[in-house]
């Protein structure tokens, strides 16, 4: 095979027959660490035979067996748990494609690129199969996420990354994205983080990028912009990039990008004045323009403090500074990092400062994989190394709603799951350079794994109650003790924000203001932490838990806590009764969280008039089956806007849970839920695929497969539970 010297790049391939084997695809679990391997040799095959889990993953055919036909809601949850018992992973959790934004695979894509690193035949292909698969139907680009509309940000990111993997400029797929791209002003009209990677990469040159100076790093703590007090993702996105910027580090040209640079823009590479381009911006990718103060501001910086007055002894402090603090994150993370933006941009931080072939790259290039998810579509990149203890947390939280902690049936697989909780738990505080800065974790449960190392604070909340939960009932083992318990109570007692709110990784610690220096154009809201109605409740119901359980330990706190909490829930309803939802699509997800928290404090549809607009905002749009769908547009836009494909199970389900809670009057809205809920159920006990479940920063959509199983299961749990177990088709 002809391949260039640019990293196994092939010379003129033409994508025929670029399918994998899918037979030969496997999903490894070590102790939740999750990598897909492509077996070559049938000896390995024999070795290590395909799962179920596999099989299911990629689409092929489980053969799982028909159940008997349920008719009433705890039949339906039980077929639904047997079908999903046969997904559960050996370490005791449950993994999925985590997919949906549409910048992720290319960010390592580009990595591996210029760092040399080689690209595995099989991953390439599986590439490139993905992203075809997911080109929108109509033009052949692709959008911020799976469901988005095509930008310059998809298209100009994607382009490069099935390049780099082997695709042909000339196959006619790529001429059609190609096409799209142009008409969207080509690569020089694409936000933020499409300019970095493309100077990264050397198709672009630095003038196009604004400004990330890491001189920011050197404020003092009580600046009011110090990057310390940023939402943690935009921090830790902020340190390689300034550090690629700061050093104007670009891979060296050669054939293969100048190909690139003549593909990607409208005019010819020569002749386009970068600078000119720094504030270009297709408004297909603009959904938060950046703020006059912001343009003002780099204004500035390129005019005045670049050219006179940024010295060499400051670069040099600031890049050290960033660099120290990129390598704590490395070491906190065992070289994983908080997500696969800032994993793939350290990857090529450590490749500028170490050189190619130190450790800290080698291990990066080992983790990455951690991100990489196989499907029948092909190889897409998670946004997180997955989502083991956020949803085996929700599986075991539905699995007692239904009773099943006291049935023996369930026993060995709540038995593996609560284990792996245990084996989750973090342990100990970050160490290291970054650690000023960092939330404490002792007690905490992260969204993915423990070796990530991030507190979340809803994800400690659900880990710490599916525990409580679980051990409580008869026959469970205690494995993690009181004093564990009490590790996790106090860290979500540090979660709360003056307001009463609770934000997502720390309490908030930066003023509003800050997004006047968003910089990201394609995102909403990520600047800084915000209070969640869904952060908020899961804290509030773990720590009620708690204390019920355990009625002296920091009583005064949790109960100061827990009321200042639901003040933040009533605060933040809307006129027409609704909660806006920021991690789910969308306010039938805030809905379910804010009536469980009023629930904990007996506020109810019976004695508030509050809960009763909340309900009437539901049950005034339920569709005519029964169900409730909810189109991500809701999200973006902050309006109500109903799926277009109709009733959603995942959506439907939320519902039902947020009626229930909220102790609504009329089983008849309920029972059509369930009965659409049983009816949307396969003979096997599986739930279909339907639309997109999650968000993020308001604009990007993400995939959360596992929720059709998990909350369909709870709702018709807690449906049981109210109304008995009749049947209801
Ligand atoms: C997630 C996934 C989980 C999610 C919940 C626990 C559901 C939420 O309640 C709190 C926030 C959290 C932890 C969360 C934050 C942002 C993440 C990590 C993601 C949505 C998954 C991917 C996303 C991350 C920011 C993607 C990379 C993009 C950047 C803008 C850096």
């Amino acid at each position: 095979e002809m391949k260039s010297k640019a990293n196994g790049i092939h010379a003129n391939n033409t994508d025929v027959d670029s399918r994998t084997d899918h037979t030969r695809w496997r999903l490894k679990d070590d102790r939740g660490a999750q990598t897909w391997h492509y077996l070559d040799s049938d000896d390995e095959l024999e070795k290590w035979p395909q799962s179920i889990a596999d099989k299911y993953h990629l689409g092929l055919p489980t053969n799982l067996p028909d159940l008997p036909p349920a008719k009433t809601p705890l039949e339906c949850a039980r077929n639904g748990l047997t079908f999903f018992e046969q997904l559960q992973l050996p370490s005791g959790h449950w993994a999925c494609e985590y997919g949906g934004p549409m910048f992720l695979l290319p960010g390592v894509v580009i990595a591996w690129y210029v760092t040399g690193t080689p690209i595995p035949d099989a991953y390439r292909r599986e590439i490139r199969n993905y992203l075809y698969a997911r080109q929108n139907k109509h033009d052949g680009g692709w959008g911020l996420h799976i469901e988005g509309h095509s930008s310059v940000f998809g298209c100009a990111m994607n382009y490069v990354t099935l390049r780099i993997c082997g695709a042909s400029a000339e196959d006619p797929r790529m001429v059609k994205a190609r096409g799209t791209l142009h008409k969207l002003g080509g690569a020089a009209s694409g936000p933020h983080w499409t300019k970095w990677w493309l100077s990264v990469l050397g198709v672009a040159e630095w003038e196009i990028v604004n400004p990330v100076p890491p001189e920011l790093w050197l404020l003092p703590d009580w600046a009011p912009i110090a990057p310390w007090r940023w939402w943690v993702h935009i921090r830790y996105v902020y340190l390689p990039m300034s550090l690629a910027w700061s050093r104007r580090w670009s891979m060296p040209p050669n054939d293969f990008t100048r190909e690139l640079r003549a593909e990607l823009y409208t005019q010819p590479y020569e002749s386009i004045n970068w600078a000119g381009h720094r504030n270009s911006i297709a408004k297909e990718d603009n959904y938060q323009p950046k703020h006059w103060i912001l343009n003002t501001l780099n204004w500035l910086l390129v005019m005045i403090w670049i050219p006179f007055l940024r010295t060499d002894w400051l670069v040099q402090r600031a890049e050290n500074w960033v660099w120290t603090l990129i390598k704590g994150e490395d070491e906190n993370s065992d070289y994983a990092d908080l997500a696969p933006v800032n994993g793939a941009m350290n990857l090529v931080a450590c490749h500028i400062v170490d050189g190619p072939d130190a450790y800290s790259v080698r291990r990066h290039r080992e983790r990455i994989w951690e991100y990489l998810w196989m499907k029948d579509e092909g190889v897409l990149c998670n946004g997180t190394n997955g989502v083991q203890s956020w949803d085996t947390a929700f599986l075991i939280q539905a699995a007692v709603e239904c009773g099943f902690a006291t049935d023996p049936r369930w026993k060995p697989c709540l038995t593996k799951a609560l284990g792996f909780m245990e084996d989750q738990q973090m342990r100990e505080n970050a160490t290291g350079a970054d650690q000023p800065y960092r939330q404490k974790r002792k007690g905490a449960w992260g969204f993915s794994t423990k070796l990530q190392g991030y507190t979340v604070s809803d994800c400690t909340s659900e880990g710490a109650k599916a525990v409580m939960m679980l051990q409580s009932a008869p026959g469970y083992p205690k494995l993690i003790s009181d004093a564990r318990l009490r590790d996790a109570i106090d860290i979500i007692l540090t979660m709360q924000n003056p307001s009463g709110g609770c934000a997502s990784y720390e309490p908030t610690r930066g003023s509003l203001y800050l997004e006047y220096l968003s910089a990201a154009e394609v995102f909403g809201n990520i600047m800084i932490e915000y209070d969640y109605p869904e952060c908020t409740t899961a804290c509030v119901i773990a720590l009620s838990h708690f204390r019920s359980l355990y009625p002296s330990y920091r009583a005064a706190e949790i109960t100061a806590f827990v009321a200042r909490a639901v003040q933040y829930i009533r605060r933040a309803q809307r006129p027409d009764g609704s909660w806006y939802g920021s991690w789910g699509i969308c306010f039938t997800y805030a809905g379910m969280f804010a009536l469980e928290s009023l629930k904990s404090v007996g506020e109810v549809y019976s004695n508030s008039a509050r809960v009763q607009r909340a309900c009437r905002f539901f049950t005034d749009r339920q569709f005519a089956d029964g169900g409730w769908g909810e189109s991500y547009k809701s999200c973006e836009d902050q309006v109500w806007t109903p799926h277009p494909d109709g009733s959603q199970v995942v959506q439907t389900a939320w519902v039902v849970i947020a009626l229930l809670e909220a102790g609504f009057p009329d089983q008849e809205p309920l029972r059509r839920a369930v009965r659409l809920l049983v009816r949307r159920q396969r003979a096997n006990g599986e739930w279909a695929q339907e639309g997109i479940e999650g968000v993020f920063n308001k604009s990007c959509m993400i995939s959360y497969p596992n929720y059709k199983f998990i909350f369909p299961i709870k709702a018709l749990g807690m449906y049981a539970a109210r109304y008995g177990d009749d049947a209801v088709v």
